[in-house]
């Protein structure tokens, strides 16, 4: 039987505008409060941008310790950071973010068009991710945006060993306009090329989430949401918050009789230590 489901909330992002989406947030207290918020309707794992005090998004390790620290005071949550920054982020800012020691981190495993800008992911950054967060004990969320990416994950594993906490569990981002659409039949092609042993989740970018959600689940894998990858819960009606869309999967999740995680159940899945 496919065990219970692991949710991630992905609160932030770095795309989105504060002035545009007030409800965003983006302060260290808005953040810590989300993933307060977000594990009390059945999130276990907390994907996090950090922005400045303009909002702007930020990958300045100073400010990055201080959200983890606030997360880590406000909810038990596994803090994932992300590695991937905004699509203008250098590579040796985005390694640098590893230095905040934050229990996970985000390894994007190809270059993708993302919008009309590129997110790039050149194989010699892909390998230095994984081995400093190998050498660090983070433990890694290899992000697939494309079928190809999961190609790489096997070359890079073959090449150079599993990661820290020997479980290899992957995210299909999707629905990204540059990337694999979000439809249960990409969803599908991604199955028998994600490594033998590995979990997945699945985020379904913009109108796509719902239909992602439930392919997945379908497919014993697990769930990513949040307002980093949607902003409208239903046709005309914007995301109050970030626990609104947690909640809606924790539901959903509940009707597939695959409850949500708790962070304890989280941390031994991932192989992350208590
Ligand atoms: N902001 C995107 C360009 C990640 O967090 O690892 C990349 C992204 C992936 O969100
Ligand atoms: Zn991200």
């Amino acid at each position: 039987m496919t065990p219970a489901t692991l949710l991630t909330v992905a609160p932030t992002g770095a795309e989105s505008a504060k002035a545009d989406v007030p409800t965003l947030p983006v302060t260290v207290e808005e953040i810590a409060a989300t993933a307060r918020d977000c594990q009390a309707v059945g999130a276990a794992v907390v994907h996090l941008h950090i922005r400045d005090a303009e909002t702007r998004p930020t990958l300045d390790l100073a400010r990055v310790a201080e959200v983890v620290a606030a997360v880590r005071e406000s909810s038990d949550l596994i803090v994932q950071l992300s590695t991937g920054g905004a699509v203008t982020d250098p590579f040796d800012a985005r390694l640098a973010v590893l230095d905040a020691q934050p229990d996970a981190a985000s390894l994007s495993l190809g270059t993708v068009n993302f919008g009309r800008d590129v997110f790039s992911n050149p194989w010699d950054l892909i390998v230095e991710l994984h081995t400093q967060m190998q050498q660090r004990g983070i433990v890694p969320e290899y992000e697939v945006f494309d079928l190809g990416h999961l190609a790489t994950l096997t070359r890079l594993l073959d090449k150079y060993g599993p990661p820290h906490g020997g479980h290899v569990h992957v995210d299909l981002v999707m629905g990204v306009p540059g990337g694999m659409p979000g439809t249960t039949q990409a969803l599908a092609a991604c199955l028998p090329h994600i490594p033998p042993g590995a979990t997945f989740a699945a985020t379904g970018v913009g109108r796509t989430s719902l239909p992602v959600m439930l392919a997945a689940l379908s497919a014993g894998g697990h769930l990513r949401v949040g307002m980093e990858d949607t902003l409208t819960y239903a046709p005309g009606e914007p995301v109050r918050d970030n626990a609104q869309l947690v909640a809606r999967a924790a539901g959903l999740a509940r009707i597939a009789q695959r409850p949500p995680m708790s962070t304890d159940d989280a941390r031994s899945l991932l192989g992350i230590k208590p």
